[in-house]
């Protein structure tokens, strides 16, 4: 009895020790819904990685080219660029990618997006550890404002 509660007292630091598999939660997806012709788009969610890591890629098969972009001031001019070397995730805090800021650009749509439709999104985390790991997130879209 003795050594099954020992075994017990040490498992949540084995539990941290080892590479956890979720380390990363995706809340909250959603795209920016599109009108025809429209060729680019963004992709919104709130991110927490456990052990802190880097956004390093994304892809959808909605698009030709996914980036995660950043808003930026260029002169007096706001301009969203991509985040080099991937988006920065500290250690057990939200990081909010939200309109007007961090989000992911859906860019060469092959298909309007409209309202009700769910857009398949993989994300790949790379931890402090330098290992990586996918996560496979539906996004639902929501309608442009005003429409
Ligand atoms: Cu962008």
């Amino acid at each position: 009895m003795k050594k099954l509660a020992t075994l017990l007292a040490v498992a949540p630091l084995l539990a941290l020790a080892l590479p956890a598999q979720a380390q990363t939660t995706v809340k909250e997806p959603w795209v920016r819904g599109t009108v025809p012709q429209q060729k680019a788009t963004g992709m919104f969610a709130q991110i927490t990685s456990a052990g802190g890591g880097k956004l390093v890629a994304a892809s959808s098969p909605v698009a030709g080219v996914v980036e995660v972009h950043e808003m930026a001031m260029e002169g007096n001019v706001m301009k969203m660029r991509a985040v080099a070397g991937g988006l920065d995730l500290p250690a057990g805090k939200a990081v909010d990618l939200k309109p007007g800021g961090y989000h992911v650009m859906l860019m060469d749509l092959k298909k309007e997006l409209k309202a009700g439709d769910t857009v398949p999104v993989t994300l790949v985390v790379e931890g402090k550890d330098g290992k990586r790991e996918t996560l496979e997130v539906k996004a639902p879209v929501k309608a442009l404002a005003g429409h």
